[in-house]
């Protein structure tokens, strides 16, 4: 059996019941075969068999009391991957779906993510399984100050920072941190993504998909061409297609889908103008639905469907996990589309991402094309210890010069290890090498 065989074997065996995390190290061991070729130092120290173990998993239990005064059980968690190169750093994700398995995945992607962001932070991620469909703001408060009131003991500016992801935006971290503050009485960077009046950093809502536009038009750059023109297909409608959206838009392309869990929109005219301000009201609801925006502005709407049918250029998965599967990336590259750049966490499959690298058009995977979000947490993280706010132009022009970084960073390292033009390989091996060596550094730890 060969060594990456060998160590996908062990972690299977070892962690039973969590696929995607299993997909997630399947993915990056793909690519490190030939680093390890290349340095047997790592493959004696160990270093492959410590990167996919957690430093740390805590799970914790979250009780919390309905309006009607029900009370109900969640389960926490925070995984705190690795610290090699920072403090513990990602988002905090709350949905029905969440386990321990998903968090893992998440968090042992965001090692590689963060180490590419050119910023000193290691890799954390935590979340729950609590659904805030149909909930009430009261009731998300008080499950986020019970949530907080176990997580509190854990975190810390220097120790670990967590910030938002599905489920998780302004008025959740808002919740969490007032808690955090009344239990340590410390107002301090410990979480990002804060508003603009307590610590939060100018950009950050949009970071992200800012962040994947930018590293879509370097991609595009490399065949000479940009988004003038381009019909564009976004999936899902929170936090990070908000951002695309609004980007794709400032660079004349033309976004006509959206989706949620219950099937997705076509807008042959655009989501442009007042319909991305729109998006915003639409989560707010919690009600998991994008088929309000098909009856407001009389467009059409595909039940249970994903947008990867509509012919377009170019793909910005940006909902969640596995909703590109092999025949949707089959019927992308089919219908003409040149560029996928996910600005979700592991959109695509193993299958469908083979897929797209076997056909030869530009493909990026998230931990490199979303990692905006991240790097302007990292942003917030500096402004916080300084006690300095950055303006939006400063937040922004450093944000484009970390996407340019990580482009060029994939680019070079693809190329490196012989295989040019592969995103996939270029942002592993990456992020594996700034993230080994650091350990390397640290001793047996
Ligand atoms: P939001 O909660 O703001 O939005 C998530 C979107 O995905 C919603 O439209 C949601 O619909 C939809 N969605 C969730 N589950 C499903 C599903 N099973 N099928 C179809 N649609 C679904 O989260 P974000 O925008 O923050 O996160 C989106 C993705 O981007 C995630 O993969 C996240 O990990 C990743 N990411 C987020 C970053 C951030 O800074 N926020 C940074 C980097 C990556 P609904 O809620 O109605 O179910
Ligand atoms: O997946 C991600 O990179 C995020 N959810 C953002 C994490 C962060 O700490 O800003």
């Amino acid at each position: 059996m060969s060594f990456v065989n060998e160590i996908l074997a062990q972690v299977k065996a070892k962690n039973p019941a969590e696929p995607e995390f299993h997909q997630a190290v399947q993915e990056v061991m793909e690519s490190l075969a030939v680093v390890i070729e290349r340095h047997p130092e790592f493959r004696k120290a160990k270093i492959i068999e410590r990167i996919v173990e957690p430093e740390r998993v805590i799970m914790f239990r979250v009780p919390w009391m309905d309006d009607s005064g029900e009370i109900h059980v969640n389960r926490g968690f925070r995984i705190e991957m690795n610290s090699a190169i920072g403090p513990y750093k990602g988002g905090l994700r709350f949905h029905p779906s969440v386990t321990l398995g998903i968090l893992k995945f998440l968090a042992f992607e965001q090692v590689f993510k963060n180490a590419l962001t050119t910023l000193p932070m290691g890799g954390g991620k935590g979340g729950s399984d609590f659904n805030p469909k149909g909930k009430s703001d009261n009731e998300i408060m008080h499950f986020c100050q019970s949530f907080m009131t176990e997580l509190y003991r854990h975190i810390g500016p220097n120790t670990d920072v967590p910030a938002g992801d599905i489920g998780v935006g302004g008025r959740e971290i808002g919740y969490l941190y007032g808690q955090y503050k009344r239990i340590r009485n410390e107002s301090t960077g410990v979480l990002t993504g804060k508003g603009i009046n307590w610590g939060g950093s100018l950009i950050r809502p949009e970071a992200t998909g800012f962040g994947v536009v930018y590293f879509a038009r370097e991609m595009l750059k490399t065949r000479n061409t940009d988004f003038n023109g381009k019909i564009v297909a976004v999936s899902g409608f929170g936090n990070v297609a908000w951002g695309a959206v609004q980007k794709v838009n400032e660079c004349g392309g033309k976004v006509v889908t959206l989706s949620g869990p219950d099937g997705y929109i076509y807008d042959p005219d655009g989501v442009r103008g007042e319909k991305v301000d729109y998006m915003l009201e639409l989560r707010a609801t919690n009600n998991d639905m994008v088929e309000p925006y098909a009856q407001k502005y009389n467009v059409e709407f595909f039940p249970g469907k994903k947008p990867w049918e509509v012919k377009v250029d170019v793909a910005l998965p940006c909902a969640t996990q596995n909703e590109i599967e092999a025949a949707d990336a089959a019927m992308l590259v089919e219908n003409g589309c040149t560029c996928v750049c996910e600005g979700a966490n592991m959109p695509t499959t193993i299958e469908g991402y083979h897929t797209f690298v076997e056909s030869g058009i530009l493909y990026a995977p998230g931990k490199a094309s979303n990692a905006g979000g991240v790097a302007t947490s990292g942003l917030e993280m500096s402004q916080n210890s300084m006690r300095l706010p950055w303006p939006r132009e400063e937040v922004d022009h450093r944000l484009h010069e970390i996407m340019r970084s990580i482009h060029r960073i994939c680019v070079d390292a693809a190329e490196t290890y012989g295989t040019p033009g592969n995103y996939v390989n270029g942002a592993n091996i990456a992020g594996f090498l700034k993230v080994a060596q650091a350990m390397m550094d640290q001793g047996l730890v």
